[in-house]
């Protein structure tokens, strides 16, 4: 039998059809040097999937989830009513007609107590996701502490120079 594969960080989605959506998540991480243990797990078509999931996550080595789902999104709660390891949602615009709202409000408004570190709807989300996974990580992982550096310096040098391009 394959070994089960471990990472300290889960990004769990809804659908398949979140996954377009959360590749930049799955990229950004990579980027730094994680690989992702990836899972489509739904709060309302898997529920005992996601329980059990939420509840093994910390035994299995994951110290963050990130959760997209969209829609009645209730997949980054349900996991963090589970858990206490941080949770991070990222609402899907999931085509409901209302460009992802939905799933917005349905990720923010968690009851006090059970927080959701909630992050922007659809792509740009999905890698804020990452990088505040890393951030997270980071405080305990000097190396990746020193990734995080480099990542803003680079961000900050490339819009130094759009600025410059246009003069
Ligand atoms: C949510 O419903 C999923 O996260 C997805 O964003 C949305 C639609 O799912 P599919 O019908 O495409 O599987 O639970």
């Amino acid at each position: 039998m394959a070994a089960k594969k471990t990472s300290p960080v889960a990004v769990v989605m809804g659908s398949d059809s979140d996954l377009d959506s959360m590749k930049p998540c799955i990229a950004q991480l990579q980027a730094f040097g994680i690989d992702p243990l990836v899972r489509v797990i739904s709060a309302h078509r898997t529920p005992d999937v996601a329980a059990d999931f939420a509840d093994n996550a910390a035994a299995n080595g994951i110290k963050v989830i990130i959760a997209a789902a969209g829609m009645a999104a209730h997949l980054a709660g349900a996991l963090a009513a589970r858990t206490t390891l941080p949770v991070i949602g990222v609402p899907m615009n999931s085509g409901s007609g209302v460009g992802g709202l939905d799933a917005l409000l349905s990720t923010v408004q968690m009851p006090p107590g059970i927080p959701v570190a909630t992050v922007a709807i659809g792509k740009p989300g999905a890698k804020n996701a990452a990088i505040l996974a890393v951030q997270i990580l980071a405080l305990s992982d000097s190396d990746l502490a020193r990734k995080l550096t480099d990542f803003r310096k680079t961000q900050t040098e490339k819009v130094i120079e759009k600025d410059k391009n246009l003069e």
